[in-house]
């Protein structure tokens, strides 16, 4: 008898969704959205709808394995916590927890992955990462600006006259706005994206303003500079803001066509932003793929400010949302009581593991994550931690991660785990509950930990059933209003923490209780003519970063306009090439696209040839540390006879 059981996919995406699983002796059949569920509104992304295709994928690693010489060999669970075991106790007393590195990445949001932070720190503290290849520089901007990082309810947006999708392509990476985007666009409001890149949100909207890739600082300043000149400033700017005068004085330090010629808008376009802004209420909802780069937090910060001196920041239907404060119902302090001794910042991560010494790292520990894959320059992470005495990967799949791991260890999916999350996209709040047991050996995460604190003498710390850290990690604030774990799992619970309309119901958390506006003109981006196509390695609806729905062959698509091909015709193949690396790609012609962008997919393998991430330098942001992973120049060339590049770069261990 088939039976329905319901879950929230954890995956790393803002809409969190609320899952129907159809169970069938034992086995997962069907996965579909929860009709009943406020943002869901039942439907799945392709990557979910298809991840039957990943759960019971033969790929999929169901024992623990152990590396012999070239080989990974499945082993039990005893002899591969032992070794683990042994090796964590032998490194943290000859080299001090410091020489430990502990990589956690976002394969899961669950909440209970601090659980997994926990036992890192009662058993060193450890090595740990910093910064955020995701989001860190547009998080260092809200943080800076408003001292809070959260957005408005997102049916606040059916009060906007006016949305903008500042770099956002939600029709791929976040669906589950569409609904609500086509919902207002219908009551009468206009909705205008801003992205370099052609792409499937475009549909969405009724303006496309194809900007210079990072050409957004300009262009937000040339918006300020009209906002200032026609006196569309907010009256109450001057109350709300810090350094308005000063921000004034940027937005005016260079013409209007010059910004424009920046930005590569024309000016009936910044004309009409203005306008738009100061008719309100605009909301401004900022993707986080246009933070991915060297001018990254410069950029955001503007569009903080223009939010702000516009009037839009305190008003329904307006506000500048790059992220919902998922963690906002939790309390995640228990994974905070003891500082790293050190942290590896994670953009730089195959740099700083090799370069760090007293002790060096010795040992790393990857959960949930793919770093030679998605972090960038891949080469030198897979040299990294080709390099090391002693890796362990926790994943349920042979990524190019585990390949170089010499204990791999299986862990459950999203459909046998018991969990708790939040979302970046929306308030609402949900429970991760196995729907089926993990296949064949599989370990939760939690239970991994769990085992190996055991081992090393520190189980009392990191004991207690799921139910016991979902209840632990439940804001005291929501408990005393009743909202237990059993609600959240029962019905839709939007966090009541979470004001509806941020800066109507709270100041900003600031020193001085205002808006910080910034003060100083964003360096321009670097620009190698020998380089001349901007590498836009984007979300691609058939995977969740590295984890395809169906692992593609052959060699990766790259789509260009015709005349930024050179002699390449549309079809074939040809060498993508940056200073640090080379691909041989297959070319697509798109009209629709800048003469200055290359577009792939990220989460391409690197063991596939596939891997922007052999083509990306490891930079960080201007601020918050994350990854300018689209500031990457590249140029394509003919293919040469015999090249045998893709095959070069498969990582192995000797
Ligand atoms: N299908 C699918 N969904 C996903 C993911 C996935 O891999 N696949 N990944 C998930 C993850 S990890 C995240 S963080 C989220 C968000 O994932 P992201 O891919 O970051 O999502 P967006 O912010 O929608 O898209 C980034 C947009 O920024 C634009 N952009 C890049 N540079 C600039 C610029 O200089 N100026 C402007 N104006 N725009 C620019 C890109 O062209 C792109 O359209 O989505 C999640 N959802
Ligand atoms: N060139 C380029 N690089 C990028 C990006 C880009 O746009 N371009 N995007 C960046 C962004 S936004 C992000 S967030 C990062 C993402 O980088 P990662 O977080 O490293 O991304 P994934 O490829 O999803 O790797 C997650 C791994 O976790 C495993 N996994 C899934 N669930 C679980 C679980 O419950 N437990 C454990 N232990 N493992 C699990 C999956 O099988 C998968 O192998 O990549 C960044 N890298
Ligand atoms: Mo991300």
């Amino acid at each position: 008898m088939p039976t329905i059981s319901a879950t929230t996919c954890n995956r790393d995406c803002p809409d969190a969704c609320r899952i129907l699983a159809t169970v069938v002796d034992g086995k997962v059949t069907a996965l579909r959205g929860d009709p009943d569920h406020p943002i869901t509104q039942g439907f799945l992304c392709h990557r979910t709808a298809n991840f039957l295709a990943r759960q019971y994928a033969p790929e999929r690693i169901t024992t623990p394995l152990i590396r012999m010489g070239h080989e990974l060999v499945p082993a039990s669970w005893e002899q591969a916590l032992h070794l683990c075991a042994t090796k964590m106790l032998q490194i943290r007393q000859e080299s001090g927890p410091a020489a430990i590195f502990q990589y956690l990445s976002g394969g899961s949001l669950g909440l209970l992955q601090s659980v997994v932070n926990l036992f890192w720190q009662a058993f060193g503290p450890v090595t740990t990462k910093r910064g955020d290849i995701c989001s860190g520089a547009g998080d260092a901007a809200q943080e800076l600006d408003f001292g809070i990082e959260d957005s408005n309810d997102i049916y606040d947006l059916l009060n906007s006259r006016h949305i903008v999708l500042w770099g956002k392509n939600p029709a791929v990476s976040g669906p589950h706005l569409a609904p609500i985007l086509r919902q207002a666009r219908a009551n009468g409001c206009k909705l205008t994206l801003i992205d370099p890149v052609h792409h499937k949100s475009v549909h969405l909207c009724d303006e496309f303003v194809q900007v210079r890739p990072a050409g957004d600082f300009a262009l937000a300043m040339a918006v300020a500079q009209v906002l200032f000149d026609r006196g569309w400033i907010a009256a109450q700017a001057a109350e709300l803001c810090d350094n308005l005068d000063a921000f004034a004085t940027v937005a005016r330090s260079q013409p209007l066509a010059s910004w424009c010629e920046q930005a590569d808008v024309e000016a009936a376009v910044v004309e009409r932003l203005a306008e738009h802004l100061h008719r309100g209420p605009t909301a401004i909802l900022v993707g986080w793929g246009m933070g991915r780069r060297g001018n990254g937090g410069a950029i955001v910060r503007a569009l903080d400010a223009l939010c702000a001196i516009s009037g839009n920041l305190q008003c329904a239907g307006g506000g500048v949302s790059f992220y919902f404060k998922r963690r906002g119902a939790f309390d995640t302090s228990i994974a905070s009581q003891k500082p790293p001794p050190r942290t590896v910042c994670e953009p730089l991560f195959g740099q700083e593991i090799l370069a760090m010494h007293d002790p060096p790292i010795r040992m790393v520990w990857v959960t949930a994550g793919n770093p030679v894959a998605m972090l960038p320059d891949a080469q030198a992470n897979a040299h990294a931690l080709r390099t090391r005495e002693f890796v362990v990967v926790v994943d349920s799949f042979l990524t190019d991660t585990a390949q170089l791991a010499h204990v791999v260890l299986p862990t459950a999916t999203l459909l046998e785990t018991d969990d708790m999350v939040g979302a970046y996209g929306h308030h609402w709040l949900g429970t991760v509950d196995a729907v089926v047991p993990p296949l064949g050996q599989s370990r939760t995460d939690l239970q991994i930990v769990q085992a190996l604190a055991e081992l090393v003498g520190v189980g009392d710390v990191v004991a207690g059933t799921p139910e016991h850290w979902r209840q632990r990690i439940l804001a005291p604030a929501l408990t005393q209003q009743g909202i237990t774990v059993d609600a959240i799992r029962t019905g839709a619970v939007r966090n009541p923490l979470a004001p509806k309309v941020l800066f109507a119901e709270i100041a900003p958390q600031t020193a001085t209780g205002r808006v910080q506006l910034l003060t100083a003109v964003a360096p321009q981006p670097e620009h190698d003519s020998a380089y001349p196509l901007k590498l836009m390695s984007l979300s691609t609806e058939k995977s969740q970063s590295s984890q395809w729905v169906r692992v593609p062959k052959g060699p990766a698509e790259v789509t260009v306009h015709p005349d930024a091909a050179g002699q390449i015709a549309d079809g074939s193949l040809a060498l993508l090439q940056s200073p640090i690396g080379e691909l041989q790609v297959l070319v697509r012609y798109d009209r629709r696209q800048r003469k200055d962008v290359a577009i792939m997919a990220k989460g391409g393998h690197y063991a596939a040839g596939r891997c922007a991430n052999v083509l990306v330098q490891a930079k960080v942001t201007d601020i918050g540390e994350g990854g300018a992973l689209y500031d990457q120049g590249v140029r394509l060339l003919p293919l040469p006879v015999g090249w045998l590049g893709a095959c070069r770069s498969i990582p192995t261990r000797s």
